[in-house]
């Protein structure tokens, strides 16, 4: 193999639609094969650290503010007093250093299946694994579908920050989630899931929304970008039992933490929503 072809990542899942990103690196810092996947952290030249599982890109430290802020503050501000967080997912710890910037919280349980991704993450990527030490985290090393089955009518918000539907996270992508998902929410609780790329997976962002319409009084999708992910974007979505997704929102509290977020605003929250047609027309949102 040419020395040149060891300084590039390639995101190999991509060869499936015939089209791969190749990230150029300085080196690997760490590898290691725990019981659910293959944890990979690099040093990129052009966007930092970066956490890799099973080959797919989850992060980098240039772009992850864009996907981390909105999974976290699009719920969090359309709830208004948002106190008892879940995080399923979340093991590098992005989605909680967001959580944590609303005072309104009092108590967050991150339920992440992977102990080593949180163990690599607190080592290489401080920028994002700061928060786990706050004594409003309580962390969980169990599967998140079967930690929400023993949490009925228990929190304002879950977040399922999870990674790709295969191998570990599978189960998140499924219908019997969504309906524990309703139990596990308070009588006006909200949940937002991790629901990819419209543009590669609009037959699962169908199951997703639909799911979303059988248990939840306002459901929705949203996204953001991400230059790092194949298709540059990613969304969510939104499954919310009392609340609208864009005519509830509480822009009298953004002031409050305003000045540290790099990507939200109120403006942006609202326009995520909009969806083109084709997404519109198959989804029937
Ligand atoms: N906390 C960050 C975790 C990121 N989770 C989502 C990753 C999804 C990457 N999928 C990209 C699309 C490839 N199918």
């Amino acid at each position: 193999m040419p020395v040149e072809s060891l300084l590039w990542f390639e995101e190999k899942l991509e060869y499936e639609l015939g089209r791969t990103i190749k990230i150029k690196i300085n080196k690997l810092i760490e590898q290691y094969d725990s019981k659910f996947q293959r944890i990979e952290i690099y040093e990129t030249k052009p966007f930092g650290r970066m956490l890799v599982l099973d080959g797919i890109i989850m992060c980098t430290e240039w772009d992850e503010f864009t996907y981390h802020e909105m999974i976290t503050h699009v719920p969090m501000f359309t709830h208004p007093m948002p106190e008892n967080i879940l995080v399923i997912g979340g093991g590098d710890g992005g989605t909680i250093r967001e959580v944590l910037k609303h005072p309104e919280v009092k108590k967050i349980d991150l339920c992440e299946i992977d102990e080593h991704v949180i163990r690599l993450s607190k080592q290489h990527l401080q920028t994002m694994s700061s928060s786990f030490e706050d004594n409003r985290v309580s962390i969980f090393n169990e599967d998140g579908a079967e930690f929400i089955k023993k949490r009925k009518n228990c929190y304002d918000i879950i977040i399922v920050d999870s990674s790709d539907p295969i191998g570990a996270a599978e189960e998140l992508f499924k219908e019997n989630f969504y309906s524990s998902l309703n139990d596990s929410l308070k009588n006006n609780g909200i949940a937002v899931t991790q629901s990819e790329s419209f543009f590669y997976d609009d037959d699962l962002i169908k199951d997703l929304t639909g799911f979303a319409k059988k248990y939840f009084t306002y459901p929705a999708y949203f996204f953001t970008l991400v230059p790092t992910y194949p298709s540059g974007i990613i969304g969510f979505t939104f499954c919310s039992k009392a609340y609208h997704h864009t005519n509830d929102l509480n822009i009298d509290r953004i002031s409050q933490i305003q000045p540290s977020l790099k990507y939200y605003n109120p403006d942006i929250h609202k326009a995520s929503f909009a969806l083109p047609n084709f997404i519109k027309n198959k989804t029937n949102l």
